[in-house]
């Protein structure tokens, strides 16, 4: 990875400070008070974290440790504490605000729907009970594949009602990706629906989990099936069941399940550097302390506030900020199953106006992609209901965030960039928005009692302006992941092997400016971000090689404009090289392929065909070769120790 000094790197240097309307009722109102928060938690990071802890979580058993570092680098915080997740997220506001709208939800087609604490109180109990009907018990790992809607959090919020571990897999990926995802962790149930809507096509996910279920999956005994899009689906005798069946006649009522303040939450798998996807364990407390945190330092919010995360609840952006951290402080959530151009690119806009959102987060390629489509769209809606916008999942361009500035916020509502990841469980580099002038393209300072920080190779703090090195965390914080589900070695490996269990290594590559602000680089291992979403480029090779006609490829990632990254992939077939129609032919098969396989997300963007991959001595693919000829930069590489050095030419796509 580089270390040297970046030369020339795109930077708006700019700062945009908020205006004072925003900073006089912001949560944290000024740079002053954010320094003492910060100083704070340096002083006394576990006494910090305790007494938010004690104040913004409703326990059933309060705790009295906080932070037990005995069997580091796995960390367990508010160890003696009992608590239920979704009654933090639902009961504690029946009282006062059980008439408020918990859930706005909007269909594609325009259907919408108004959830009430209370109303979401009913059904999550409903829900939890039928759970518990088909023998679901605290601890079973319980697998949801579901569209975007309602549903699929009060299957997440029934889940932790009873103690259950949800691991949600996201609707876009493939029977083959849910097979392996419900196997790694012994899942004893699915919870999906017959279908969703997107872009005006149903989603056949109940037909995805029958194949899943008929290639494997022995540790499954139920398959929980919520109607939605109206689809025909079979129904297996003795292990499926409509859910308004199972709930029919149940009790409304269902006492939480109290746990310990480290019970897992949640599973969530995500691409690793190598073909396997890691199940990412998270706690119960400490997850949701930074989740409610998050919401009030980084998105400001308050009682009036309508939020909308656009994430699919089948990411981490959706569990934090969708279906947990809103919900956790009574906030009203917007969702919505839906492409954003059905009708037409103003859907976003339109939703904006409709139920005047006041906070609105989204990823940067989603942003790119609605820039493109121009100013008409945003412009022919009332965005005046915005207050706060938000960015998630990669590297936003300068561009992008001034026209998200002017073009959606007018000017006038601040930028929250937030660097977090599966891993962190909520954000953990971010501006608040009161307190931190932004700049265009980086995600500005770490959060209060977050100890973040870049080091060089040997594990040293980097302090030298715009020297690059490893983003890092120095000190445990309550959300971390907690392992990986199976596979501790691993975890320790990937997260702490590097600098001697010290710090957490979150992967990417980083660079502070002069003022001390973060700026993003990207990926140091060969992890892809597809429109915000991980991939690892051995899971897309993997895919590929299990086609017959493939013996072997490479995959990687070129820069992509609305994308952020785009898949690349250099593939040798059986046989003599295809050409003409037969290749054509063989990309559009192997497109489709990988879309089965994983899903349409990791669909190679360009596939080229070879006789052999470029290889060093030890056998390893020149990967930083074949970057370089997929972004058609000029090869500096050494490539001496190539067979053949037409070779070059041919991955060049010269012949
Ligand atoms: C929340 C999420 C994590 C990876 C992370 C980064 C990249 C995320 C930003 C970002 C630059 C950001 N979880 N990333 N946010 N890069 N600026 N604001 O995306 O586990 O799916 O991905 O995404 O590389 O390590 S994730």
């Amino acid at each position: 990875m580089s270390d040297h000094k970046i030369e020339s790197i795109l930077t708006e240097d700019r700062l945009f400070p908020p205006s004072d309307d925003f900073r006089q009722h912001a949560n944290i109102k000024s740079r002053a008070d954010y320094d003492k928060l910060r100083t704070e938690a340096e002083q006394d990071h576990e006494g910090f974290w305790a007494k938010l802890a004690h104040t913004e979580i409703s326990w059933s058993k309060d705790f009295t440790k906080t932070l037990d570092e005995s069997k580091a680098p796995h960390y367990s915080w508010f160890t003696d504490g009992e608590l239920n997740v979704s009654y933090n997220c639902i009961d504690r506001h029946l009282e006062k605000n059980g008439d408020k709208i918990a859930i706005i939800f909007e269909g594609e087609k325009g259907d919408t729907r108004n959830i009430t604490f209370k109303e979401l109180h009913k059904e999550v109990c409903l829900f939890a009970n039928a759970l518990k009907a088909k023998g679901i018990k605290k601890g079973d790992r319980i697998v949801i594949y579901m569209p975007m809607t309602p549903e699929a959090v009060i299957a997440m919020q029934g889940c932790a009602r009873i103690g259950a571990i949800h691991s949600v897999v996201f609707g876009g990926f493939s029977a083959e990706s849910l097979k392996d995802r419900i196997e790694d962790a012994t899942c004893k149930a699915v919870i999906t629906a017959d279908g969703g809507t997107r872009g005006g096509k149903v989603i056949k996910l109940k037909a995805a989990c029958d194949e899943a279920l008929a290639k494997g999956c022995a540790s499954i005994e139920t398959v929980f099936v919520f109607k939605r899009a109206g689809n025909n689906v079979a129904m297996k005798d003795g292990r499926d069941a409509w859910v308004h069946d199972l709930t029919a006649g149940l009790s409304e009522e269902c006492e939480p399940e109290w746990v310990n303040a480290e019970h897992p939450l949640f599973l969530l798998y995500t691409s690793g550097s190598t073909g396997k996807p890691k199940g990412i364990q998270h706690s119960s407390a400490g997850y949701l302390i930074n989740c409610i945190m998050t919401m009030k330092w980084v998105f400001d919010i308050k009682e009036d506030d309508i939020f909308w995360c656009t994430a699919d609840v089948g990411w981490i952006t959706g569990h934090s900020y969708v279906a947990y951290g809103p919900l956790a402080n009574g906030t009203t959530t917007v969702i919505y199953e839906g492409a954003p151009t059905v009708p037409d690119a103003g859907r976003f806009w339109d939703l904006v106006e409709r139920h005047k959102i006041s906070i609105f987060y989204t990823a940067p390629t989603a942003i790119r992609a609605l820039m493109r489509l121009g100013e008409d769209f945003p412009n022919r809606h009332d965005l005046s209901s915005l207050r706060l916008l938000g960015t998630v999942g990669e590297p936003i361009n300068p561009e992008a965030w001034i026209w998200y500035n002017k073009v959606i916020g007018k000017e006038k509502c601040p930028i929250v960039d937030t660097w977090w990841q599966t891993e962190t469980g909520a954000h953990i580099i971010s501006p608040v928005p009161g307190a931190i002038d932004t700049k265009p393209g980086s995600c500005t300072l770490p959060l209060p009692g977050i100890a973040v920080d870049v080091v060089d190779e040997a594990g040293e703090s980097i302090t030298e302006p715009d020297r690059g090195g490893y983003l890092v965390i120095s000190k445990p914080w309550p959300s971390m992941l907690r392992t990986i589900w199976g596979d501790e070695q691993r975890y320790v490996d990937t997260y702490w092997g590097k600098f001697n269990n010290r710090l957490y290594v979150a992967g990417d590559s980083c660079r502070r400016d002069k003022d001390g602000y973060f700026w993003i680089m990207g990926r140091i291992d060969d992890v892809l971000n597809v429109s915000g979403h991980r991939l690892g480029t051995m899971e897309v090779e993997s895919a590929l090689v299990a086609h017959e006609r493939v013996v072997e490829s490479a995959v990687v990632g070129r820069p992509d404009d609305i994308k952020g990254e785009a898949i690349f992939a250099f593939v040798v077939i059986k046989g003599e090289r295809p050409t003409g129609a037969d290749a054509d032919a063989l990309v559009a098969d192997l497109r489709k392929w990988v879309t089965k396989e994983i899903g349409a997300i990791a669909k190679p963007d360009d596939i080229r065909f070879t006789d052999n991959l470029p290889k060093t001595r030890s056998g390893k693919i020149m990967r930083r070769l074949l970057r370089s000829i997929a972004r058609g930069e000029e090869i500096t590489q050494d490539i001496s120790t190539l067979e053949n050095e037409e070779i070059v030419k041919q991955l060049q796509g010269k012949f």
